[in-house]
């Protein structure tokens, strides 16, 4: 029976990768922060009682920016794979708080791989560090041949968030090389899920959508609808992951879908669901004011109504405007093959947000109804 340990395990990724290393056998233990309110709704339908006869599932209180804590579980875990998830992962709030996104996304990195260092498990212990598609900037100039961004595309990172991921992905490559670690590094494309974050731009698309269908919202404010990005799905991007540790030779991969789409079109999608019809109107594209109005009125929605509005706020100081990646080396060398396309993320995020609106809604009639 393997042995890993996640980093970020209460996080959309390592919700979905703590389930499937069970699938596979695997015991479990997570790194979690402590937090005033609860933070573990993601992983607790999987969260045993440590008191049973076997547990596989184990939760360690710990923070990326703490050396001596990292050591301590690992040295306690003993892990055979370690999977580094943990990270500020918002890419418009690290331009808000730099130098933390820099500490944990970035040093945090250096402090998993020392930690397995110190302790003389460079041999027994494989490290997945989750980089991402945001080391490449979108610099139409930096992709392939193909039009995509590949594994060999140089780096242009546009934000905080990059800038610290990117010495995470050096770091990591560093020691693969230095030490002969098997350290590997997953340049992940933007995946999403019902457990995507709610300021992630689709799952703020998905539940507002419900809930203006529902009657329960108005108007959603978006940011930049001409950005454009690679989605998956990212139950099969946490089956990558895996993969990437079961090579016998350590390296870095692309995992992506190979195909883009503008934010604007997923909100259009999002609508569909919905049986809504979105027509955007307006002349540049990010003035305040820019309308989307719904000319198929379903559910409570008047006719020719605004339902999506630009708000600044949400623009970028610099911004990663297109984003495809290249997974044809994941698809030969890992036989990655994924499950989901676009439509059918969608369509799941869509119905999950749909119950969830009507579930919140239901629970705000009974409290209303309550005479404490
Ligand atoms: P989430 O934001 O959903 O989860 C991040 C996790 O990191 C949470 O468990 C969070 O804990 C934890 N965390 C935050 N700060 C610290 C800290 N100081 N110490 C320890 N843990 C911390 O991210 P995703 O699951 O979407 O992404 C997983 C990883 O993959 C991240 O590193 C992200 O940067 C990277 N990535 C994600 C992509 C995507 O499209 N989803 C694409 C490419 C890379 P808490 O719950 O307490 O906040
Ligand atoms: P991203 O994801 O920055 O690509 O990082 P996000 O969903 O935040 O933004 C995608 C694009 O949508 C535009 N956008 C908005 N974004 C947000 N969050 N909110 C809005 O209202 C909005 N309106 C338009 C953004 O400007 C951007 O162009 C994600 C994270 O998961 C990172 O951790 C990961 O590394 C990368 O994906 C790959």
């Amino acid at each position: 029976m393997k042995t890993a340990l996640i980093t970020g395990i209460t996080g959309q990724d390592g919700s979905y990768l703590a389930e499937l290393l069970l699938e596979k056998g695997y015991k479990v233990h997570g790194v979690k922060r402590r937090a005033s309110s609860f933070n573990t709704q993601r992983i607790d339908h999987i969260y045993q009682d440590q008191h049973q006869a076997h547990v596989n599932f184990t939760l360690h209180y710990g923070d990326l920016t703490d050396s001596t804590n990292i050591i301590r579980i690992v040295q306690e875990v003993q892990p055979d794979e370690i999977y580094n998830l943990g990270a500020m992962s918002h890419v418009k709030v690290s331009f808000d708080s730099p130098e933390y996104v820099a500490n944990v996304d970035g040093i945090g990195t250096l402090r998993i791989l020392e930690a397995v260092r110190i302790l003389g498990l460079e041999k027994k212990t494989r490290i997945y560090q989750a980089s991402t598609s945001e080391l490449y900037g979108g610099l139409a100039e930096n992709k392939n041949e193909k039009g995509l961004y590949d594994e060999h595309s140089p780096f242009y990172p546009r934000s905080p968030y990059g800038a610290a991921k990117i010495y995470g992905f050096w770091i990591t490559k560093n020691y693969r090389e230095a030490y002969n670690m098997f350290a590997c590094n997953g340049i992940l494309f933007n995946h999403e899920s019902p457990r995507r974050g709610e300021t992630f731009v689709t799952r703020k698309i998905t539940m507002a959508t419900a809930a203006i269908a529902l009657g329960e919202q108005e108007c959603l404010y978006l940011g930049n609808l001409d950005a454009q990005r690679d989605w998956g799905h990212a139950k099969d991007y946490v089956e990558a992951m895996w993969r990437i540790l079961q090579q016998d030779v350590a390296e870095d991969y692309v995992i992506a879908m190979g195909q883009t789409t503008y934010v604007r079109d997923f909100v259009k999608m999002a609508f569909a669901e919905v049986g809504i019809d979105i027509e955007f109107k307006g002349e540049g594209v990010n003035e305040k004011g820019y309308v989307a109005s719904c000319s198929n009125p379903a559910h409570q929605i008047e006719l020719g109504k605004q339902v999506i509005a630009i708000d600044p706020q949400y623009f970028r100081p610099t911004e990663v405007d297109l984003l495809i990646g290249d997974p044809t080396k994941s698809k030969t060398q890992l036989g990655w093959v994924p499950k989901y396309d676009l439509a059918g993320l969608v369509k799941e995020m869509m119905a999950s947000d749909i119950l969830y609106v009507k579930k919140e809604k239901m629970l705000k009639e009974v409290r209303s109804s309550i005479n404490y």
